[in-house]
């Protein structure tokens, strides 16, 4: 078989540039869709930028992602582009919607159009069960999502269930909960804190303001949740897969976790600011991968200790 062709929206974020890294390292000829900007927003990807290529098209434009499909002629599409910040949600509600709802809908339409055949992968969020109907969240769990962005991902998750269905489509929706890296966008809890404790130790900062301590999530590492991304799209018949690492912690774990391995004790640097409360919090995340660990052979590699500890240490390095 000739060199496999994939498509992934979002590659300037997070996730895009760990699958095009691995997509790459497969052999993959690999197009990354990007949105017209003034500035160019390459950092994640600028150490393989010359090994992939880069095309304008937005996900609120359809003709735009059309036009795109018809020149890669991709195998695969893996559709990571949205509005993925919680808090940014109340705020443009519409906005998300747009982009992480309809825009969902727009690259199956281009699919559809120019090639049923194509593989198709949607990044679905545990943000779904929100306020969780039980515990842990499973692929059978309903949805309660609390937030404009969980809604919009609803719609993006049954939009993709649904073209499967209505047009024997290879469309495949992984439910990831949340995944870090030294990769992962500043305002996230995970980097605010890695970064802040590093600030801290050195002398770079005085106090780091958060919002609620006690909600509980189930943190992996970016690095391990792209695998599965991929091995979804290589099985037999499409499905959808909880992807998670099974422990969850608090956010003040995870402050304890990173201030400890600058060896700061937390509690002197720590306020509360209301500002950082939500309108209505997910209180309780915590994911069971035991189908993806039987019909992918998937499993995590990294605990939330040693991704922490990653964090806080390139931080570390890039601040010093
Ligand atoms: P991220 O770092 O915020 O990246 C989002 C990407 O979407 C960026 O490349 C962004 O481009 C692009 N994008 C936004 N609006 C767009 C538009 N209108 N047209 C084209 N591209 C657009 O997010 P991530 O953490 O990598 O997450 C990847 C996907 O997984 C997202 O759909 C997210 O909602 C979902 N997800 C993430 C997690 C998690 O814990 N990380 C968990 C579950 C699901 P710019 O660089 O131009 O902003
Ligand atoms: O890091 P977060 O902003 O991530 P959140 O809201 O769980 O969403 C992330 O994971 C989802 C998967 O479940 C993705 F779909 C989504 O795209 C995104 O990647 O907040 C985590 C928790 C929340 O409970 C929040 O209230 O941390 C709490 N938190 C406490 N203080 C804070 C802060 N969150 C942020 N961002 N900033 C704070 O100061």
């Amino acid at each position: 078989m000739g060199k496999k062709t994939a498509l992934v929206t979002g590659i300037t974020g997070q996730d895009g540039s760990y699958l095009a890294e691995l997509l790459l390292s497969k052999g993959y000829k690999v197009y990354g869709m990007v949105r017209r900007s003034s500035t160019e927003k390459f950092e994640r990807i600028e150490h393989i930028r010359d090994q992939v290529e880069i095309r304008q098209a937005d996900l609120l434009d359809q003709l735009s992602i059309i036009d795109l499909i018809e020149e890669a002629q991709p195998d695969e599409v893996y559709n990571l582009g949205a509005q993925s910040f919680v808090p940014t949600s109340w705020v443009q509600p519409v906005l998300t919607a747009e982009f992480t709802g309809i825009g969902v809908t727009k690259v199956l339409e281009a699919i559809r159009l120019v090639n049923k055949k194509i593989k198709f992968y949607q990044a679905s969020s545990s943000e779904m069960f929100g306020r969780v109907i039980e515990t842990p969240q499973t692929e059978t769990t309903p949805f309660y999502p609390r937030s404009p962005y969980g809604v919009a991902k609803v719609y993006g998750h049954y939009i993709t269930v649904n073209y499967r269905e209505s047009y024997d489509m290879y469309a495949c929706s992984g439910i990831l909960f949340n995944h870090e890296s030294p990769r992962r966008g500043m305002e996230f809890v995970t980097r605010k804190v890695t970064d802040a404790a590093a600030r801290i130790k050195l002398g770079l900062s005085k106090e780091l303001r958060l919002g609620n301590l006690d909600a509980k999530r189930d943190w992996g590492f970016a690095g391990d949740y792209v695998e599965a991304m991929w091995h979804m799209l290589q099985q037999k018949e499409p499905d959808d897969f909880v992807i998670a690492t099974g422990r969850t912690h608090t956010v003040q774990r995870l402050v304890e976790v990173a201030f400890e391995r600058v060896g700061l004790n937390w509690k002197e640097y720590v306020q509360i600011d209301k500002k950082f409360l939500r309108p209505a919090e997910v209180d309780l995340l915590v994911g069971d991968c035991s189908k993806a660990k039987n019909q992918l052979g998937w499993e995590p590699k990294v605990s939330f200790e040693e991704l922490i500890q990653m964090m806080v240490d390139e931080d570390l390095k890039r601040l010093s």
